[in-house]
């Protein structure tokens, strides 16, 4: 078989495994999967569950790992037509990550950061300014990011506003967020009125913005951010266009919310989103 399909379908999906908790790689291969794509994973990092609201996680650092893994995929002539990255278990990780991107970048692999680090204001346990630092440069190498707006704030070394902000507020974030290099900037879990979250994008080619609503149940719940980015990168490598790929990235999401409300379960355990998946598919015109 030519090279090239080998390696056509090929994500290479770098995030840790929360082995309970439904985020990272336990959210994208599934997702990933259904959206047709082949994923090779480079896990970063073991946890026995993510790190919100779980005390006593067990954490093996995978770091020692990543390049052995890359250096044995180079000698298999192993190439990928999308390279994601989402939680890095250390700082060291960053520079790695960005070696991994510099070795299996072809012309037309299609980059995807999202810079997980914290929410609702707050860094994760282990997320340290350093580390912040470091994912500034990581951003410059994607073709596209995917912060929350707590991410996108310390990105750009911006005020942080959790409710009430203004369309303004968002903008600006949006174009600061730019400046770090990626041509698209997608800003997850924004809301300007009760009800009603979503979307917003930024284009620094065309300098078009967009947004993207659905109706929401309010509350937080974990890995909706990994859900949103997996969804999305589906979407976008099945060629729908990057405002449909939102649109369809903001409507899983919701739509697992909505069935993990209506479940109400611990929302630790991370969003249902197993039902919405026939959805996905069909949305991806696949069914
Ligand atoms: O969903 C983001 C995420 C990913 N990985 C780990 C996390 C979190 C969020 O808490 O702890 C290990």
């Amino acid at each position: 078989m030519a090279q090239n399909d080998l390696n056509k379908n090929r994500v290479i999906a770098v995030h840790d495994i929360s082995c309970v908790g439904r985020c990272s790689l336990t959210v994208a291969l599934p997702i990933l999967s259904a959206a047709g794509l082949e994923t090779s994973v480079i896990p970063t990092a073991v946890l026995s569950t993510h790190t919100g609201e779980f005390s006593g996680y067990t954490f093996r650092d995978l770091t020692d790992d990543i390049e052995p893994i890359c250096e044995h995929w180079k000698s298999l002539g192993l190439g990928a037509r999308s390279i994601y990255t989402g939680y890095l278990g250390s700082f060291r990780q960053l520079e790695i990550v960005e070696k991994l991107i510099a070795d299996f970048k072809g012309d037309d692999t299609f980059v995807l950061v999202d810079p997980v680090m914290g929410d609702a204001g707050r860094l994760y346990s282990r997320i340290d300014e350093i580390f912040v630092g470091g994912m500034k440069k990581l951003c410059s190498m994607a073709d596209m990011i995917v912060p929350n707006i707590t991410e996108a704030a310390m990105l750009t070394d911006s005020e942080y506003i959790g409710h009430g902000y203004s369309k303004d507020y968002i903008k600006d974030l949006l174009k600061k967020l730019s400046l770090l290099g990626p041509r698209y900037s997608i800003l997850s879990g924004v809301s300007f009125e009760d009800g009603k979250n979503g979307s917003a994008a930024y284009d620094r080619e065309t300098g078009e913005f967009s947004f993207f609503f659905s109706d929401h149940v309010d509350g937080f719940y974990y890995g909706t951010g990994d859900v949103f980015a997996s969804a999305l990168l589906g979407a976008i490598l099945n060629e729908k266009s990057v405002s449909e790929s939102i649109k369809i990235a903001v409507d899983f999401t919701i739509g697992a919310i909505r069935r993990t409300y209506a479940a109400g379960t611990d929302k630790r355990y991370g969003v249902h989103f197993e039902g919405e998946l026939p959805s996905y598919i069909k949305a991806l015109g696949k069914l």
